[in-house]
């Protein structure tokens, strides 16, 4: 997948997992600009615009910019309360965003993730999301069983992004 994407960003999707943790990529195409779905993508103090399992985000520190800390408190049903994050880049030329899991209740030790947004090759004016993601192995899983998880709340975070950017 990466030797498709422009040059500047593929780094970003290139993990080193190490023994025990694991990695992968979730792709969406959204009927929508770039520069409208990083309008929606960039806010890390907004989390709830469109991650569904996220019911409320509060800043620790900092003004939106890298460094920043929230702390996100998720919706019941899943094997988290809360989640510390920090964020660690904001690229508003390339359309790059990425995250570490500092703390919380949850299982995701070390989570790191980056998303970048790119034009997609056709119809003129879609967007394709690309988010990547590497996490320890929580003690009495397997690497495949992580990897569904989180692909899973990956991939409803990227589908309601693209409903929440096609309806501005
Ligand atoms: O929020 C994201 O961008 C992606 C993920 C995979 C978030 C995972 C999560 O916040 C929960 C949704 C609470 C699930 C963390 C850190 C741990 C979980 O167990």
């Amino acid at each position: 997948m990466a030797h498709a994407l422009p040059e500047a960003v593929a780094k970003y999707h290139e993990h080193a997992a190490g023994r025990k943790q694991c990695c992968s990529a979730v792709v969406q195409e959204v009927a929508a600009p770039v520069a409208v779905v990083w309008s929606v993508v960039r806010r890390f103090d907004k989390p709830q615009a469109y991650k569904r399992f996220v019911k409320s985000c509060r800043i620790v520190v900092g003004d939106g910019g890298v460094g920043t800390l929230r702390e996100v408190r998720v919706v019941s049903g899943l094997p988290a309360t809360t989640s510390t994050e920090r964020l660690e880049i904001l690229d508003d030329e390339h359309h790059v965003l990425s995250f570490r899991v500092v703390g919380g209740e949850h299982r995701l030790a070390n989570y790191r993730s980056f998303t970048t947004i790119h034009p997609a090759p056709e119809p003129v004016g879609h967007a394709m999301v690309v988010e990547s993601y590497v996490v320890d192995v929580p003690p009495g899983n397997t690497g495949e069983d992580t990897r569904v998880f989180v692909d899973t709340i990956v991939r409803c975070n990227l589908q309601s992004l693209a409903r929440t950017a096609e309806a501005l």
